[in-house]
């Protein structure tokens, strides 16, 4: 079993602030990565910014400012951002820095001087928004970009081509495969581009200058996807300063995982693995490609200025429970929708009235009924003993399938039922009838299952978490996988009876 891990989101560009969107699809990577290193994987988390084309000129020119002090300011807020939200990456790369322009500079020579790259002449509907040549279906009313409504030009000139048009054989077997999730992106892919003319992709430019410059034709541009997509590779060092990291993580051993939102996806499961297939790399084992964030029914988007600032939902809610509902609410495979009504009943019917509620509750009974420590009596009769195995054995083999929504239904069922196993026993019945030991048990197995939920969040409260445990008596240091399945971590005066996850 490979025992790496590598997790990646795409490097998002400066051209302003982030928003939920782009939260959402570095929280999954997030959670994923927390979920690995608890399963004893050796993990990289790669986040970064995409700092070059014309977009990003054009912004600072109209902010006054060169483009790299534009773009240090507002990477500075992408950081700031990560930190509120607990991101725990490994490394942050930002496309100016040097080592990356370095490879980027290699690889294009690389690929020159395999004659996979040359030299010929461009033409198409060219959106500088999105930095993306248009397909016919991609164009509204003969003059707009149908994903951000905006005009798009029309473009001629010199330009570096790569010969994605030889790879189509290779193309059509990795479609075979499970290699890009979900399955309706892989047939929109083969229906729209591979199984039709599949054409050689533009790579430089030479109408703009922020760029990195091709080092055979100085006034060529490398244009932002090769620039962009190697960044998953230079930031391990790739051709340059950290091979060690590169062998570590792009090796067979390492399983690596790329998420991205669905409108880049034509880029990485058909551009990307052309350039890894040129360089004769690895590919990843799988493009995890995720719905959009709607609002009203339009992709939430800088353009179309109807985003939602994360910081102010953390500010006012807070990290953990933004974390929760975009880990829980927004599952992977459709598109979903971020407003106060959903995020405030969603935390209020699974934090507030469910997980909270259990722990609350169940830890003033043992700090009622036994003074805070709990005896010790075998509970393995209690009928809501084996479904805390369940939940971890269902909730591992929904994590393992990157799927986080699932996993954490899977905890809140066991919540609920934990929560409708105390209606109807009634503890406090069985305290006023002297049946003592009988309520050690009760109150036992719901305390091994409420152990169970609390670390199975964990990659996504990350705030909570060690407060819930304390709650519970348990030090964090005693939980892993196999303490939880054999309950054999130690339990310590229960005293706190604070609130957990006050209702909105
Ligand atoms: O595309 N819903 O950068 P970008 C869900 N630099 N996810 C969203 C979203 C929404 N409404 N809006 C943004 C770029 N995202 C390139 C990537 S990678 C080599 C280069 C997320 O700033 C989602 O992950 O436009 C999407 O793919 C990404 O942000 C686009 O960020």
């Amino acid at each position: 079993m490979k025992k790496n891990f590598y997790v990646t989101t795409p490097i998002y560009y400066p051209s302003g602030n982030l928003h939920i969107g782009h939260a959402y699809t570095t929280t999954l990577a997030d959670v994923i990565c927390r979920y690995k290193k608890m399963d004893g994987y050796k993990t990289f988390f790669l986040t970064g910014s995409d700092e070059h084309g014309q977009k990003i000129e054009l912004k600072a020119k109209e902010n006054n400012l060169d483009p790299k002090t534009y773009v240090d300011n507002i990477v500075k807020n992408f950081k700031h951002l990560w930190n509120k939200l607990n991101i725990n990456y490994d490394k942050f790369i930002r496309t100016t820095d040097n080592f990356h322009i370095e490879t980027v500079q290699k690889i294009f020579s690389t690929l020159l001087k395999k004659d996979l790259i040359y030299l010929s002449k461009y033409k198409g509907e060219y959106c500088i928004s999105c930095e993306e040549f248009l397909t016919k279906e991609q164009i509204l009313d003969n003059k707009f970009h149908v994903v951000c409504k905006n005009e798009f030009i029309i473009f001629e000139q010199d330009s570096y081509m790569l010969r994605v048009s030889k790879f189509k054989e290779f193309l059509t077997n990795l479609f075979s495969t499970n290699f890009l999730e979900p399955e309706n992106r892989k047939k929109e892919m083969l229906n729209n581009f591979i199984n039709n003319e599949l054409e050689d992709l533009s790579v430089t430019r030479v109408n703009f200058s922020w760029g990195i410059p091709v080092i055979e034709d100085p006034k060529h541009v490398i244009y932002v996807w090769i620039d962009a997509l190697s960044n998953y590779i230079s930031a391990l060092g790739y051709l340059n300063n950290e091979p060690q990291v590169m062998n570590d993580f792009w090796s067979e051993e390492t399983e690596v995982l790329q998420i991205i939102g669905k409108e880049i996806t034509r880029f990485h499961s058909i551009y990307w693995p052309v350039i890894l297939k040129s360089l004769d790399l690895r590919l990843p084992d799988k493009i995890l490609s995720h719905g959009w964030i709607l609002s009203k029914n339009d992709k939430m988007s800088k353009s179309l200025n109807n985003v939602i600032d994360p910081v102010d939902v953390i500010n006012k809610y807070s990290s953990d429970s933004l974390r929760f509902y975009i880990s829980y609410n927004l599952p992977t495979y459709k598109d979903g929708s971020f407003t106060d009504e959903l995020f405030i009943e969603s935390y209020n019917n699974n934090l507030a009235n469910n997980v909270g509620n259990l722990i609350s509750r169940t830890s003033n009974m043992i700090i009622k009924y036994f003074d805070g420590m709990l005896p010790n009596v075998d509970i393995k009769d209690e009928p809501i003993y084996l479904i805390g195995d369940q939940t971890i054995k269902s909730y591992k083999c929904s994590m393992d399938k990157y799927n986080i929504s699932e996993s954490i239904d899977s905890v809140l069922k066991l919540g609920q039922e934990c929560n409708k196993y105390i209606e109807e026993i009634r503890p406090w019945d069985l305290d006023k009838n002297n049946q003592m030991d009988k309520l050690a048990k009760v109150l036992n197995v719901l305390h091994r299952n409420i152990v169970i939920i609390i670390y199975l969040l964990s990659p996504i409260l990350v705030e909570s978490c060690n407060k819930m445990l304390k709650q519970v008596g348990v030090d964090e240091n005693e939980i892993n996988f196999e303490t939880l399945l054999n309950s054999s971590y130690k339990i310590n005066k229960l005293t706190d009876r604070e609130i957990l996850f006050k209702r909105i």
